[in-house]
């Protein structure tokens, strides 16, 4: 698509920071698709705003890039349903990288993924659809992230790590090298990783107690 026209679903807090990379990249902003804007901030002031996502349809698929601003707080399915509906009917979701991000050539960021401010993409790892990596997260050589992911602000991932699909590592967590966290599973903020863990888990506090996602509330 030449001069790439861009619609941003969701008017809070994420969608606003994905606004201010796209405008500082001098990208065109056509709309942004939310029952309330929420920010706060005036980013959003001078774009037309849609209420509806059913608004969404009255952009052909070749006329926009659809951008996914619903951030993914653990248990939230928000973001992952609306790429789904509309990578679905045939829209493409832009894949943005800040230009403070330091990422590899040899590495790989899938469609609709979204590279924050300050954030290290090392060389040999890929990120799937729609993960969110954000700011100044710091991903090491030959990681797999899987899709509908969320690293958090700050979290750092050692080389040849895998992250299966729809899993939100916190802010500040730390994990080491050769682990494997298994798809749908909640790493608790700060906790320090030195052990693969299972799909659907919950791993919360300083001792990084793991639990099943089914026994305990989120921490
Ligand atoms: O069904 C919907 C819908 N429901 C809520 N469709 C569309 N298109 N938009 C919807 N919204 C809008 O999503 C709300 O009106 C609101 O503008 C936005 C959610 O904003 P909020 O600030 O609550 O969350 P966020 O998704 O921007 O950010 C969360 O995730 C980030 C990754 C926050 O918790 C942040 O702290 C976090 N950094």
């Amino acid at each position: 698509m030449s001069n790439p026209r861009y619609l941003i679903i969701g008017g809070g807090g994420h969608a606003a920071a994905l606004a201010e990379i796209l405008i500082k990249q001098k990208k065109t902003i056509i709309g942004v698709v939310a029952p309330e804007i929420t920010t706060g901030l005036k980013i959003f002031d001078s774009v037309p705003q849609y209420l509806s996502d059913d608004d969404v349809l009255k952009f052909s698929v070749d006329q926009v890039l659809l951008v996914n601003g619903i951030g993914a707080m653990p248990r939230q399915t928000l973001r992952k349903k609306i790429y789904t509906r509309f990578s679905g009917l045939g829209y493409t979701f832009a894949t943005i990288i800040a230009d403070s991000a330091e990422i590899s050539d040899y590495s790989s960021i899938g469609s609709g993924a979204q590279v924050m401010n300050n954030c290290v993409v090392n060389i040999g790892t890929v990120i799937a659809e729609n993960t969110i990596i954000n700011t100044s997260a710091s991903v090491d050589h030959d990681c797999n992230i899987g899709a509908h992911c969320h690293l958090a602000p700050g979290s750092t991932l050692s080389g040849q790590v895998i992250i299966e699909g729809n899993t939100h590592i916190a802010t500040g967590v730390n994990v080491i090298n050769n682990i494997t966290i298994g798809e749908n599973t909640i790493i608790g903020v700060g906790a320090n990783i030195t052990k693969s863990i299972p799909s659907n888990s919950i791993v919360y506090g300083a001792r990084s107690v793991i639990k099943n996602l089914g026994e305990t509330d989120d921490n």
